[in-house]
This record gives structure tokens, C-alpha cells and sequence, in this order.
């Protein structure tokens, strides 16, 4: 397994039709497979701030990794699927971007996209936190959802003692939804009892998955996930927004990600000493990925591209 690590160009031409292309993009609507008698099926989303662990309670439902978690805010970028299916039920769980008081065009686009993935849900995910506070900007989000829909789930329990959560229950409680669920996504904790309720609550509808499928994440832009995960966990500088990552060659089991970074200043930071940061990256994230990967991973600036609507739309978000 080898890794190359690059220095940096700029770039001058941006590259037409990557983000996540090379397998395609996924479609909005899926087309149904079939449906058994008696199946019953729907669309679940997970909504709230930015890190309050929406895409690991994904995970711990699915028991398996099908978007990335991290501890900066607004790791979520897109619209990420996840399908549980058994014989009787398949449920298509919908990961969204944290809702919050947008500073960036791509903030309003995650905010957007958060928004745009409540529309026709049969059941919405409302995560709070239990070791935090229960503000502003939870009730602002739970204003929009709709009350006969909405679950409300306290998460993180298992970082306070029973009383913060039960004082959380009862301050929640203001938002005066029906259903209160407090989980630990982390430990699994609750989230059985979380899973059988959500299922329970699906009407009758057909199968819009095949059996075997976990996420609707093309694999390239997966490998760029995964890249982008490990330099959020290894980059201690304040730089998560600053960072996309793309897939730019796909030639399994050669794949050439692109880190792009907004500023010539942010370059050293992601590459590191000698590289270092890069490697660490490079390590982590094929460790995560079939045996014999060859990952080139390649830093550039986009200047701005946060701000920029046509380097958006070039990174899908
Ligand atoms: N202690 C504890 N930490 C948790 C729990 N769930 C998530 N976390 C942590 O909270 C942080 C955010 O988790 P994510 O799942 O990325 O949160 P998110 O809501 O998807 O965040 P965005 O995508 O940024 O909106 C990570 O550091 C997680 O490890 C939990 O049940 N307990
Ligand atoms: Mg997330």
C-alpha cells in the first residue's frame, strides 16, 4: 500500500463534474422494487444542530458506518441515506446537515439541504443533547417540524448522571412533542427501543431498496468522506469548514483525492511537517477501506469556495 504525498497547486481551472460523480449521482427519487404483502416501509429523518450526534445514532441504528462523524460541527454536508431492511419493514433513514445561524453560502446550502430532507417524512428524528443546553436553537428548529410526525430524542445520556436527564426531559417537554426517546448513540444505549418504535410507526408501502442496500453514498465520494472525516479528527486547527474533499481519479484500487483548502496559509496546516499531517490522514482513512487501496491524496486552494455558489455546486453541496 503506498500513499503519495503531494505538495500543492492552485487551482486555476477548477475541474469540471467531480464531487462525488464518478459513480454518479444519486437519485432523489428512488424507484420502488417491489412489495411483499403486508410491507410496510417510509422515510425517517434526523434533524437538529450541528453536533448533536444525528449521524452517529445513524450508524448505531444500521450497525454500520454509512456517513462520518466527527466533534467539529457541521461534519454532515449532504443528504446522506441509510436503509434498514427486513422481511416485513424497510425504513430509509435520512442524515442531514445540523440547522444553524448561517455565516457562509455553504451554510445556508447545509442549512437548505436540512430543510429541503423534512419534506414527505413519515417520521422525523429531532436529537437534542443531554449535556448541553436546551435553547434558542432547538426551538427555532422545532417550530418547522411537524408535532404528529416528530420524535423528540434527548442523546448523549451516557455523559450526565439521571437527574440532568430527567431535567432535560422536562425542559424538552416545553417543545411539547409527543414522544421522548433518551439515548446514548454512542454506547447503543436506548437506541433498540428508539429503532422498533420508528419502525412500528411505518405505513404500509413497498420496498424502494433492494435488500442489499446499506446507503445511498456513491463509493467515490465515500472515499472522500473518509478523507475528509480523518482530517477533521487529525487537523487541530480551526480549519473544519475550510475543507472539501473530492475524488478526482477513480481507477480502483488507485483513487486520487483532492483536499481543497481556501487559503495558500491553510496549505502547511493539512500537509503538515514534512507531510506528516497528510500521511496520518492518508493511514487512517485506508484503514478504513478494502486492502490494497492506493490513495493519492493531493492538497489545493479554491479560494473562498465556501462563499463561491459555482465551487458549491462543483462539490455538490
Ligand atoms: N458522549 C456521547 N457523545 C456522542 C454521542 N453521540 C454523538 N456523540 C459525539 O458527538 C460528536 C458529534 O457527533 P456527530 O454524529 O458527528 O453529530 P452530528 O449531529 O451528525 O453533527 P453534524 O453533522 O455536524 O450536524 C462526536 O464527537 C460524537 O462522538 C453520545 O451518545 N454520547
Ligand atoms: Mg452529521
Amino acid at each position: 500500500m503506498t500513499q503519495e504525498v503531494h505538495g500543492s497547486e492552485e487551482l486555476d481551472e477548477p475541474c469540471e463534474g467531480v464531487g462525488g460523480e464518478p459513480d454518479g449521482e444519486p437519485a432523489d427519487v428512488p424507484t420502488v422494487v417491489d412489495q411483499p404483502e403486508g410491507h410496510r416501509s417510509g422515510f425517517v429523518t434526523l434533524v437538529g444542530r450541528p453536533n448533536v450526534g444525528k449521524s452517529t445514532l445513524l450508524n448505531q441504528m444500521l450497525g454500520t458506518k454509512v456517513t462520518i462523524v466527527s466533534d467539529k460541527p457541521q461534519t454532515t454536508r449532504t443528504e446522506v441515506r441509510g436503509v434498514l431492511t427486513r422481511a416485513d419493514v424497510q425504513a430509509v433513514f435520512c442524515d442531514t446537515p445540523g440547522i444553524h445561524k448561517p455565516r457562509t453560502l455553504l451554510g445556508q446550502r447545509l442549512n437548505d439541504t436540512a430543510r429541503a430532507a423534512l419534506a414527505d417524512m413519515d417520521v422525523v428524528l429531532f436529537l437534542v443533547e443531554a449535556d448541553g443546553k436546551i435553547g434558542r436553537g432547538d426551538r427555532f428548529i422545532a417550530e418547522s417540524l411537524p408535532p404528529e410526525k416528530t420524535v423528540l430524542v434527548l442523546n448523549k445520556i451516557d455523559a450526565v448522571g439521571r437527574d440532568q436527564v430527567v431535567g432535560q426531559l422536562v425542559k424538552a417537554a416545553e417543545m411539547e412533542f409527543d414522544e421522548y426517546f433518551p439515548v446514548s448513540a454512542t454506547t447503543g444505549r436506548g437506541v433498540d427501543a428508539l429503532l422498533e418504535h420508528v419502525l412500528e410507526r411505518l405505513p404500509e408501502g413497498p420496498r424502494y431498496y433492494p435488500e442489499d442496500t446499506l446507503s445511498d453514498v456513491p463509493e467515490a465520494h465515500w472515499v472522500a468522506e473518509l478523507v475528509r472525516e480523518q482530517l477533521l479528527a487529525v487537523v487541530r486547527e480551526e480549519l473544519p469548514h475550510s475543507i472539501a474533499t473530492r475524488v478526482t481519479e477513480w481507477d480502483w484500487p488507485r483513487v486520487r483525492c483532492e483536499i481543497l483548502v481556501e487559503r495558500d496559509s491553510q496549505k502547511g496546516i493539512v500537509i503538515g511537517r514534512k507531510g506528516s499531517v497528510l500521511k496520518e490522514v492518508g493511514t487512517r482513512a485506508r484503514a478504513q477501506l478494502p486492502e490494497g487501496v492506493f490513495l493519492e491524496l493531493v492538497v489545493k486552494v479554491d479560494r473562498d469556495w465556501q462563499r463561491r455558489p459555482k465551487a458549491l455546486d462543483r462539490l455538490g453541496y
